[in-house]
C-alpha cells in the first residue's frame, strides 16, 4: 500500500502518476481540508474534489481545478443576487456540494462522505480527508486577517503573510484508519504541495507526525519547487512562516523528524549537501510533472525507492 499525502493542484499530478502505475485500490490519498469553505451556504472542500475529480477523470485539465466543461449558469445568477462570486464555483461542481452539505447535514463524517461521493464517481483508491473535524487554515496578513481562499482566490496571494493557524487543530483526530494506513504503508509519499498551507494542516492533525516518525514504511517527500519558487502558487512566500528558507534545504529542515529522502529537481543539484546536512537523503531527477508520461515517470522513481 503507497499513503500520498497532498493538497490540491499540484500535488493531484504525482497521485494520478501513481494511480496509473499502481493498483488504485492500493492507494490511500490524505488531503488537506484546511482550505474548505462555506460557499453560498454549501460546504466547499477544495483539495478534496480536486483528488476525487483527478481519479474520476473528471478534472479541468488547464485549471487544476474544479470539473472540465463545467458550466456556471448558477454562480451568473448568484451575481445577479448581489452575491460574491469571486469563487468560481461550477454548475456540476455544485452538485458535489450540496450532496456533501446534505450528508454532513445529515450527521454523516466528511470522511464517510467522501467515500461516498468516491463510490458513485467510480473512484477506487481510498480518499481520506485528513480529519473530520472542522480544521481552517487562518492566515494573518497585512490586510488583516484572511481565510485561505480569501487569501489565495479574493487577493491573489498578493497580501504579505505574518503568520498562520490551523484553527481547530487541537481538537481534531486522524480521519479513520489514517494512522494505521501510514503504519501498514511500504511507501508514503508527501506531494510536491505547499508545506505551509496544504501539508502544513496534514501534519498538525495531533497524531500525524508522530505516525510518520514511527512507521517502517519509506517516508518520501517531493520538493514543489525549484531554484527557490514554487512550481505554482504562493509556496515559496509561506515557508517563512514555518522558519524555514524557500528552498529545497529549508523544506529538508521543515521534514527532517519524518522525511527518510526528499526528490529534489535536477536544476537544484547543487543543493544536495545542504538537505543531507539535516540527514534526509537526496534523488535529483527531474520533478516537473507537464505531461501525464512525467507524472508516471516521477511516481515509478518513487516505487523504485522501495
Ligand atoms: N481557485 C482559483 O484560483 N479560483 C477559483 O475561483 C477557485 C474556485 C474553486 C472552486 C472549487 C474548488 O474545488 C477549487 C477552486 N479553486 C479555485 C481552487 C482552490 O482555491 C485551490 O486550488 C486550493 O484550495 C489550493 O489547494
Amino acid at each position: 500500500m503507497v499513503v500520498l499525502l497532498t493538497g490540491g493542484t499540484g500535488g493531484a499530478k504525482l497521485v494520478l502518476g501513481f494511480h496509473e502505475e499502481t493498483a488504485p485500490e492500493d492507494l490511500v490519498v490524505v488531503c488537506n481540508t484546511g482550505d474548505d469553505s462555506l460557499v453560498h451556504g454549501l460546504h466547499v472542500s477544495p483539495d478534496v474534489d480536486t483528488i476525487v475529480y483527478t481519479l474520476a477523470g473528471l478534472i479541468d485539465p488547464a485549471k487544476g481545478w474544479g470539473i472540465r466543461d463545467d458550466t456556471f449558469t448558477v454562480l451568473d445568477q448568484l451575481r445577479r443576487l448581489g452575491n460574491e462570486t469571486w469563487f468560481q464555483l461550477g454548475d456540476r461542481d455544485i452538485a458535489t456540494h450540496l450532496t456533501r452539505t446534505r450528508l454532513l447535514a445529515e450527521g454523516q463524517p466528511l470522511s464517510r462522505v467522501t467515500a461516498a461521493l468516491c463510490g458513485e464517481l467510480g473512484v477506487r483508491s481510498t480518499v481520506l480527508p485528513m480529519s473530520d473535524q472542522r480544521v481552517e487554515t487562518r492566515l494573518s496578513t497585512s490586510e488583516g486577517e484572511l481565510s485561505f481562499q480569501e487569501y489565495f482566490v479574493k487577493a491573489r496571494w498578493q497580501p504579505d503573510v505574518l503568520s498562520l493557524r490551523y484553527r481547530g487543530i487541537e481538537d481534531s483526530r486522524p480521519s479513520p484508519g489514517l494512522l494505521e494506513a501510514i503504519h501498514d504503508a511500504v511507501l508514503v509519499v508527501v506531494c510536491p504541495s505547499n508545506p505551509a498551507t496544504s501539508i502544513g494542516p496534514v501534519l498538525a492533525v495531533p497524531g500525524v507526525r508522530e505516525a510518520l516518525r514511527g512507521t517502517p514504511a519509506k517516508v518520501a517527500a517531493v520538493s514543489p519547487m525549484v531554484g527557490g519558487r514554487s512550481f505554482s502558487g504562493p509556496a515559496h512566500k509561506l515557508m517563512a512562516t514555518l522558519g524555514v528558507e524557500a528552498s529545497a534545504a529549508g523544506l529538508a529542515a521543515a521534514y527532517r523528524d519524518f522525511a527518510d529522502v526528499l526528490v529534489i529537481d535536477a536544476e537544484d543539484r547543487e543543493l544536495q549537501p545542504a538537505v543531507e546536512q539535516f540527514g534526509v537523503d537526496v534523488r535529483a531527477t527531474s520533478i516537473r510533472m507537464d505531461t501525464l508520461a512525467d507524472k508516471k515517470r516521477l511516481a515509478r522513481e518513487l516505487l523504485r525507492l522501495v
